[in-house]
């Protein structure tokens, strides 16, 4: 395939959707899930160029269907020994499920990628199941438009669920939040750093709460803590799920199975899942916006009198004023 570098959109388009198989393949999913692992190295290696792939992908038209679940926490938190036994349970009820494990750090450090191995190694065989390490290696734009990419493409494939595991508390997590139907976020008990979070506010963002390694230490505070910090303001709204769970002994694991049903249930029904998807919708189309005009505003800063932005890089002139002379130019420009 070759999609890496010079992107044929159709023979991807073709490949994705199994119209055509990979070279030496007669398995028709397994050759469109090798041609999803080529698509996103593809990505990860040209994060720019993903708009284009996926705005040109045709198969994109049709409903995207996957449930996408965001698990997120410290480093270490479990994540990946949650998300095995999450797994599990979907293979059960015979649903297939793409695991993109997102590691923001460095490619080189490698840590969280070896743990998703070694913790999910169960399901690699599995041909209803996808897991997929990825890293942002400092791409433009950041994780999210990688993952976010990600998520489309195998959404293409039909999975009937999407995990995407990230490392994070705070910043990433909010990417998280807006990239996932449901975000589960994995704390451990007695972590004076993440009860200062909460108090914080930091940690109001996720649906589900799960106290893993309760095995090891009582969880009993931070539930308490979570009980108090993550009651919605309106009583109209989702209210979290607090759990305290071990995927040691797989203690909570059917409660979290309950909750991530529950929550997809709410978003569906409930005037105010409604507005939750309408906001991530926004956000969404306001991002790829972003996307699409950066190019074409790129050029236009560059084309930017030199004195223009010398002001603005000694602070005599804001942004916003230049921003807003080059936007008034870029309209005159398209009429
Ligand atoms: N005792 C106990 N150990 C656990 C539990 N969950 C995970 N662990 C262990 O904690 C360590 C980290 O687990 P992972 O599942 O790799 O955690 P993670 O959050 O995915 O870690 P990163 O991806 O590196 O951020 C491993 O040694 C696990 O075996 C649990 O509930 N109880
Ligand atoms: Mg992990």
């Amino acid at each position: 395939m070759k999609i890496i570098r010079s992107v044929d959109i159709s023979q991807l388009t073709k490949l994705l959707t199994g119209e055509e198989l990979l070279e030496g393949m007669s398995d028709g999913w397994r050759s469109r899930v090798r041609a999803l692992s080529k698509a996103i190295t593809f990505l990860e290696s040209e994060p720019l160029l993903a708009m284009e792939v996926l705005s040109a992908i045709p198969a994109l038209k049709s409903p995207v269907t996957s449930r996408v679940i965001g698990v997120t926490g410290l480093p270490g938190a479990g994540k990946s020994s949650l998300t095995n036994l999450i797994v599990r349970e979907i293979r059960k009820k015979q649903k297939t499920v793409a695991v993109l494990a997102v590691d923001p750090s460095s490619p080189l450090s490698g840590g969280a990628v070896l743990g998703d191995r070694v913790r999910m190694q169960e399901h690699f065989k599995d041909a209803g199941v996808f897991i997929r390490s990825m890293s942002s290696r400092g791409a433009l734009g950041g994780v999210a438009r990688t993952t976010r990419s990600a998520i489309r493409l195998a959404g293409v494939l039909g999975f009937d669920y999407i995990i995407v595991e990230t490392v994070g508390i705070g910043q990433s997590e909010g990417e998280i939040v807006e990239l996932a139907d449901t975000t589960l976020l994995v704390l451990m008990p007695n972590s004076g750093d993440e009860i200062q979070l909460m108090k914080a506010g930091v940690l109001q963002l996720a649906d589900v709460y799960i106290v893993n390694k309760c095995d090891l230490a009582s969880p009993a505070r931070m539930i308490n803590e979570l009980h108090e910090n993550t009651a919605p303001d309106n009583p109209d709204a989702w209210t979290p799920a607090v759990i305290a769970a071990s995927s040691a002994t797989g203690e909570g694991l059917q409660d979290v199975m309950h909750s991530i049903e529950s929550h997809h249930v709410f978003e569906k029904t409930h005037p105010k899942g409604y507005e939750v998807r309408k906001q991530r919708a926004v956000k969404e189309i306001l991002r790829a916006l972003h996307h699409v005009v950066e190019p074409d505003f790129l050029a236009l800063i560059s084309e930017a009198e030199q004195n223009q932005l010398d002001e603005v890089i000694e602070g005599t002139r804001p942004a916003l004023a230049l921003a807003g002379e080059l936007s008034k130019k870029f309209l005159r420009s398209v009429k």
